[in-house]
């Protein structure tokens, strides 16, 4: 089963939409295998950024996610990386379609609520970054034969 690295960053947690974000993977029919809420250290936040450290906004981007707690999470299910980047929504939550979580509670890119894995392979670097693999629980969920053919 593929799986794939959420955060909810510092302005989802702070304007109460973690149950919001939960809610809409849950009700897509995925799996959380993992999950904490946590105070993130600049050098955790350095390298989750870092293949954007060359960038004007990379700065500005690990002091915002440093600055108050974040949710991690680890979600399962067939196609989550792609899938769950479409519940996403674009980078720019102006521009996020409607029905997406960015195109339904952002307006600017700095504050863009939520991270997503972008690629199977970037997703098991960033889950290996952010947990121990004590941390994530494989398990069947009882509805799987009312999700999956
Ligand atoms: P995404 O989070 O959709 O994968 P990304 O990897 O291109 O987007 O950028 C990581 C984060 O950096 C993004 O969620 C918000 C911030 N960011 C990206 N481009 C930005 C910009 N032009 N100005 C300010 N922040 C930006
Ligand atoms: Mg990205």
């Amino acid at each position: 089963m593929e799986r794939t690295f959420i955060m909810i960053k510092p302005d989802g947690v702070q304007r109460g939409l973690v149950g919001e974000v939960i809610s809409r993977f849950e009700r897509k029919g995925f799996t959380l295998v993992g999950m904490k809420l946590m105070a993130v250290s600049r050098e955790l936040a350095e390298k989750h950024y870092g293949v954007h450290k060359d960038k004007p906004f990379f700065a500005g981007l690990v002091e915002f996610i440093i600055s108050s707690p974040v949710v991690a999470m680890v979600w399962e299910g067939d196609s989550v990386v792609a899938s769950g980047r479409t519940l996403i929504g674009a980078t720019n939550p102006i521009s996020s379609a409607p029905g997406t979580i960015r195109g339904d509670f952002g307006i600017t890119i700095g504050r863009n609520l939520i991270h997503g894995s972008d690629a199977i392979e970037t997703a098991q670097q960033e889950i290996k970054l952010w947990f121990q693999e004590d941390e994530l629980t494989s398990w069947e969920p009882s509805n799987k034969g009312w999700l999956y053919e």
